[in-house]
């Protein structure tokens, strides 16, 4: 079993995650790692923060001389800001006198659509800061060096994962599902928005204008696509076993994200069966074969009854635009109860591509995850072999090539 915890506020000292269940006898490529932090920072419309830092992952256990134990891997994210913030956020009280920074005010003001006022009422606090701080996707980047790890167990069978950004408020692509694996591969690190059309993602870049322009935010939508995961992943015979549905838990999971969609997503509630179900053809020596068979359509997005099906896997998240506007929403004053602008923090005008690397983190983790259960996973030298003894089985029973 592959699990993860993390730990750290936005403007804490470190963020800090522990993965367990990596098995042993796994190089680690420390240069991935940095790569998948660069990218989540990246991308149009981000704030002022992402300037500041520079995420670095530390990895403090579980690995000896680049190679994993089979250990729990802690590691540690430090956060630059934290020098201009370890006054507010002293762990001890009071901080000392040399303690640099300053004292900021509690904030009163919760926003809506955050997870401040809900959090207030059900911790307790009379500081917002108290919700905010745990609450912020700045959390994200202690999970984007998990799935910089998980990603690695996957690259061992031969699985892959990309993302692109779908929609960014009203601009979109057409048909998301005829972007193929290598189009999503394909798009320049460095490109603003991470789309594969790009008219559609200038498009995508007017929209975060115009809403920043107006003291405005703006979400749109994103898809993760892994190529080269082994069927039989997840099952069918439990409901905590499907795999879609553990894709969608941990997709939900990232700050902001609102709905999921696997494959055709909530299109398949449009089309007849006809043309929603993705037929089964004999595959007659054609070089992709997968379980003998070659499929027209994928709307099923590789998932069948919550098991892979040897397609490539296609997930979509819809993220709601960031809660801070710098035109606040009306709100209270949790001090006096009186009407109140809802208060400003720093943010991010929008933050979909930096989600969309997020959400190719958790599917890798819960792929991981899910391949582990299947093949075991003390070892790499085990997942190998029981994974190479699963081709072939498949291969005499299907003619898989
Ligand atoms: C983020 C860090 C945060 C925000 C953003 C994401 O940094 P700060 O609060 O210092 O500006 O930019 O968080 C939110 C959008 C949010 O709602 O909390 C990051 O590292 O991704």
């Amino acid at each position: 079993m592959l699990r993860f915890l993390t730990a750290g506020e936005s403007h804490g000292q470190v963020l800090t995650a522990i993965l367990e269940g990596i098995p042993a006898g796994l190089t680690l490529d420390f240069d991935t790692l940095a790569t998948e932090l660069k990218r989540r920072q990246l991308g149009y419309g981000r704030g002022r923060r992402m300037a500041i830092e520079s995420d670095r992952a530390q990895v403090v256990s579980g690995v000896r001389h680049g190679v994993t134990t089979g250990g729990p891997i802690a590691m540690l994210i430090p956060n630059k800001d934290w020098e201009n913030w370890q006054r507010t956020m002293s762990v001890e009280s009071p901080p000392s006198d040399d303690t640099p920074g300053i004292d900021r005010p509690v904030v009163t003001r919760p926003r809506p659509g955050h997870a401040d006022l809900a959090g207030l009422a059900k911790y307790g606090h009379s500081d917002v800061r108290n919700v905010l701080e745990r609450a912020s996707a700045r959390e994200t980047a202690a999970r984007v060096a998990v799935g910089a790890l998980a990603r690695q167990v996957l690259a061992v069978v031969g699985a892959e994962i990309v993302s692109h950004v779908t929609a960014i408020g009203s601009a979109s692509i057409p048909d998301p599902l005829a972007v193929t694996f290598d189009q999503a591969r394909a798009i320049a690190p460095d490109s603003p928005l991470h789309c594969v059309d790009a008219e559609v993602e200038r498009a995508m870049m007017r929209e975060i204008d115009t809403a920043r322009e107006n003291g405005d935010t703006v979400g749109g939508s994103f898809e993760v696509l892994a190529r080269g995961v082994p069927p039989g992943l997840g099952s069918h015979v439990q409901w905590d076993r499907k795999l879609d549905g553990r894709l969608a838990q941990a997709l939900m999971s990232i700050p902001a994200i609102k709905a999921v969609g696997i494959g055709r997503g909530p299109g398949v509630a449009l089309l007849p069966g006809s043309r929603i179900h993705d037929e089964i053809l004999p595959a007659r020596g054609t070089p992709s074969a997968n379980l003998g068979v070659v499929r027209p359509t994928n709307n099923a997005g590789g998932l069948e009854g919550g098991i892979t099906n040897g397609e490539d896997l296609r997930v979509t998240a819809f993220m709601k635009p960031i809660a801070t506007l710098m035109k606040p929403l009306r709100s209270i004053d949790v001090t006096t109860m009186d009407n109140s602008p809802a208060a400003i923090e720093r943010s991010d005008v929008c933050a979909v591509s930096a989600a969309a690397v997020v959400g190719e983190a958790m599917v890798a983790f819960v792929t991981a995850d899910a391949l582990l259960e299947k093949f075991g996973g003390d070892s790499i030298d085990e997942l190998l072999a029981n994974w190479r003894a699963s081709c072939q089985r498949l291969t005499s029973r299907f003619g898989r090539s």
